[in-house]
């Protein structure tokens, strides 16, 4: 048990890799441009600016604002600045007085066409700025609605939540399948079925899925069911997946045991969908494929990763080995 766990916890860290190395390596994405893509980071159009001690104090102004002080007016007239007003609103009274003076920090906006980074880092070169910022933007963390989360011990101890605030699986800029080449998946979960892969090669009726909801049951799509290896990639009718070990189009675990179905749930169970579980990559596409059911006999691992590979899966998961140990010698 604990070997497999380590697997799993493996397996993750492959998971999470991969997502940001596809993210950099498939945009080489800037700074600004990871802001776009995502959230923003700083507020447009306007930066706090605190003066230094012994200015006057100034009251807000709209339209033409003027600092009465000729280097920062200057820089008002470049940025085309139409507003001032202090930043905070305090006590001058306050009772503790061993409090921040708040009184020197204002607002200062100004046309959105000029990038806030470069406003504050003009002002904060004059003499007379203690500090020029830009405001931040910020973001309740992310935390998932699936109801069993708050159980799920192995997702706070490796800090997923904090990664979840830079990347999960659903924001990649490409989907992202992971192959579960093990005893089978229960697909047609209702925590995995929205997460299950769809082999659009075998889409016969063009429908843009293999699977679909009839009568409250998943099924595969029966006007793409015809007996066709539409794809030509050796498999007939293989709509999401393989079962190696039955010959068939179904890898779905008939005869016992979870172990397959586990780990997809680990790796891609749906997540934020206010049902069952949460999993490390919220979204990721999963690609079942069947070596064994977990009742002894040929074990098809090798050939599951093969069609894994070959059928468009960018991350494996094998939870299984063997007792081979072969010698220099031999
Ligand atoms: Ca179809
Ligand atoms: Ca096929
Ligand atoms: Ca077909
Ligand atoms: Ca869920």
């Amino acid at each position: 048990m604990k070997k497999f766990y380590l697997l799993i916890a493996a397996l993750l860290v492959v998971v999470m890799t991969s997502m940001m190395l596809t993210e950099k390596n498939d945009s080489q994405q800037t700074k600004s441009s990871i802001m776009e893509n995502s959230q923003p980071m700083f507020l447009k159009g306007v930066i706090t600016i605190k003066l230094k001690e012994g200015i006057k104090d100034l009251m807000k102004q709209k339209g033409n604002v003027s600092f009465n002080i000729s280097s920062l007016d200057s820089k008002a007239d470049k940025f085309e600045v139409d507003l001032l007003e202090k930043r905070f609103k305090y006590n001058p009274k306050k009772l503790r007085d061993d409090l921040p003076d708040l009184s020197r920090i204002y607002r200062i906006e100004f046309p959105e066409s000029y990038p806030v980074t470069k406003v504050a880092r003009e002002f904060s070169k004059d003499p007379n700025i203690e500090y020029a910022e830009p405001i931040p933007v910020n973001y309740l963390l992310e935390e998932p609605n699936d109801p069993m989360y708050g159980n799920m011990h192995h997702l706070p101890q490796i800090k997923a939540d904090s990664a979840w605030d830079i990347h999960k699986g659903e924001n990649g800029t490409e989907e992202v399948v992971i192959a579960i080449v093990d005893s089978g998946v229960d697909w047609d979960h209702e925590d995995l079925v929205d997460n299950i892969w769809q082999n659009m090669g075998e889409d016969y009726d063009g429908d843009g899925k293999t699977l679909e909801l009839i009568g409250g049951d998943w099924i595969f799509d029966p006007d793409d069911e015809n007996g066709v290896d539409d794809d030509g990639n050796g498999y007939i009718d293989d709509f999401i997946g393989w079962s190696f070990y039955f010959s068939g189009n179904d890898p779905n675990s008939i005869t016992g045991g979870s172990h397959g179905t586990h780990c997809a749930g680990l790796a891609s169970a749906t997540t934020n969908n206010q049902i069952g579980v949460a999993s490390i990559s919220w979204n990721l596409k999963i690609l079942p494929v069947q070596a064994s059911d977990l009742g002894g006999g040929i074990f098809y691992g090798i050939d599951g990763i093969i069609y894994a590979a070959e059928n468009g899966a960018d991350v494996i998961s094998n939870s299984w080995g063997g007792r081979f140990l072969f010698s220099s010698q031999s």
